[in-house]
């Protein structure tokens, strides 16, 4: 298997906004993160991703760019940003950027311009059709709530926007919008940034003609309907061509509802689009009975299910393609919430079992701010707690206008599968805002940062963080972590995920007991074995205690 190092690395993600304030304005910030550089290092982890730092109204949290080329003053200013990215290689610390260009802000001068008339000079930059018997083009629903269609009275048209009314999408099939993308990348590679994470990427090719969702349609059956476009290679390779082949990039493209066969074609080790795909099976599993509802739910995901799922992707994709490892981000609820178990007693040992799983896996492990803490969930009781534009909309599409669904429901799964569950401030310490800020912060910290921060876990050689610092660690030593293909073991199993890795005529056997039970399991094991990692301290054989967690190197 060849090897690049966007395969040797893990990456750790950082969300500005949450991450460190340096100016006591309560919002997160570059010099924050400079500050913090150090920690990240520590963890030893070789990238770091930064959600989106661009000129921004921040509609959606900086995902709806206004000026690609500047950085958004709530975080600071070009300087520091050049500052952080030149501290950051001093210390072999890479820095991914996000690119997010399947739309922008509607307060991006190229669609105010667009907006005015149908022939100014970016007309044709955005995806605006004709009103069709008076209504919208087709049925397509947009993510966060209503009519994927705008009306703009100027144009008498109808502008598409897969996102927010004010994340308009841009036209693709535009020669001339693509040669704008591939300038706000050279310019950023220019400066030195090493790749970039790419927002919604399968969606820039849509399907011919823009035909109607089949029935039912939802939000999500017209995100999967668009994604994967007929043009979508042929637009990812002349990015290749144009722009990235020149420069010594990682690359990952975030897809909604992509497929193991999509995602070889893209990441395929002579397709020469993206290194890798942030693919969402594993992380829509739990869903509504009622269609209608989508991704609002609040049912526990079946452990089978993950592990069908999981090994899937690492089967299909071994050899051919590489996988993305990841448990959540700024857009998922917190990984010990959701797949382990966040009550005082088990969430330090279930976050060490989750991450276990991941980092054994093969493909680029991702780690979000706060995870490798054992952060949990914001569990919100209120609907004023939230800020997440999808959150907000949704409760008031369901609760308020169509009435579908009560209030104390909707709650519930906001509670379960809401973004804000991830975007509370990061812990560092049991101090005032928790180390994150000297004033009151734009969003407040989950109440259980006196208990669980940054400060307590550095003092204390058995916490998470230490368990993923040796995590990472094994892999940067062990060949056979990095590349060693995959082996499904008792996948029937519904209470233990194992599964071995093989490289060279050696095994590794991962053993990860996802329940809160003590469980008995033999795997025969071969005699010669070395204990690599374990989240507890004495290895009892195949007694297996709750969440508990083995990784043996087996030689010959
Ligand atoms: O997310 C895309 C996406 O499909 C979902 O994760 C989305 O956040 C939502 O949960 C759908 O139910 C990316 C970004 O990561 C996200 O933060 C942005 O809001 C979105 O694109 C639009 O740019
Ligand atoms: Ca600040």
């Amino acid at each position: 298997m060849a090897k690049q190092w966007f395969k040797d690395s893990v990456v750790y993600q950082v969300y500005p906004m949450s991450f460190q304030d340096s100016n006591d304005d309560g919002i997160g910030d570059l010099n924050g993160i400079k500050q913090r550089l150090s920690y990240i290092h520590h963890l030893g982890v070789d990238v770091i991703w930064l959600n989106p730092i661009y000129a921004s109204p921040n509609k959606d949290n900086g995902y709806d760019i206004s000026d690609y080329k500047n950085i958004n003053p709530i975080y600071g200013t070009m300087k520091d940003f050049d500052n952080l990215l030149q501290q950051a290689h001093q210390l072999d610390l890479k820095i991914m950027m996000d690119l997010v260009v399947n739309h922008t802000s509607n307060q991006h001068e190229w669609f105010k311009e667009s907006r005015t008339s149908r022939d100014n000079q970016y007309a044709d930059y955005y995806i605006w059709r004709d009103p069709v018997d008076g209504h919208e083009p087709n049925n397509w629903l947009a993510a966060f709530g209503g009519s994927a269609w705008t009306y703009v009275p100027e144009r008498k048209q109808y502008y598409l926007h897969m996102f927010a009314e004010a994340q308009p999408d841009l036209n693709w099939e535009n020669p001339s919008v693509r040669e704008a993308v591939f300038d706000i990348e050279h310019f950023w590679l220019d400066k030195g940034v090493d790749g970039f994470r790419m927002d919604v990427i399968n969606l820039i090719s849509k399907p011919e003609g823009l035909p109607d969702v089949p029935s039912p349609v939802t939000s999500g059956t017209t995100m999967d309907f668009v994604a994967d476009g007929h043009r979508l290679n042929e637009f990812l390779r002349q990015m290749n061509d144009d722009v990235l082949s020149k420069y010594d990039t990682i690359t990952v493209g975030e897809m909604p509802g992509t497929t193991p066969e999509d995602a070889i074609k893209y990441t395929g080790l002579d397709s020469h689009e993206l290194n890798m795909v942030f693919q969402f099976e594993h992380v829509s599993l739990s869903s509504n009975p009622d269609v209608r509802f989508g991704k609002w739910n609040d049912a526990p995901v079946k452990l089978n299910d993950l592990k069908v799922s999981l090994n899937r992707w690492q089967s299909e994709l071994d050899g051919k393609g590489w996988n993305s490892l990841y448990w959540n981000n700024h857009d998922q609820p917190r990984a010990v919430s959701r797949f382990g178990n966040d009550s005082s007693e088990f969430r330090e040992v279930s976050a060490k079992m989750l991450a276990t799983v991941l980092h054994l896996l093969q493909g680029t492990p991702y780690i979000y701010q706060g995870e490798e803490l054992g952060m949990t969930n914001g569990h919100f009781e209120e609907i004023s707690q939230y800020e997440d534009i999808e959150s907000i909309n949704f409760y008031q599409e369901f609760v308020n206008e169509k009435n579908i669904i009560d209030s104390h429901t909707m709650l519930r799964y906001l509670d379960t599968m809401s973004r804000d569950n991830a975007r509370t401030p990061m812990q560092w310490a049991d101090k005032p805002n928790a180390g994150f800020s000297e004033v009151s912060p734009w969003y407040a910290p989950n109440v259980n940062y006196p208990e669980i921060n940054a400060e307590n876990a550095l003092a204390d050689n058995k916490s998470v963080f230490h368990y993923y610092q040796k995590l990472i660690q094994l892999r940067h030593d062990f060949e056979i972590i990095r590349y060693g293909s995959f082996e499904s073991v008792d996948t029937d199993d519904e209470q233990v995920y194992t599964y071995r890795r093989h490289y060279n005529g050696q095994a590794l056997l991962v053993i990860n007991n996802f329940t809160d039970q003590t469980v008995i399991r033999n795997y025969n094991q071969n005699t010669n074995k070395q204990l690599l990692i374990s989240n507890y301290a004495e290895d009892q054989g195949t007694i297996l205690r709750p969440y508990e967690s083995k990784v043996y190197l087996l030689t010959k």
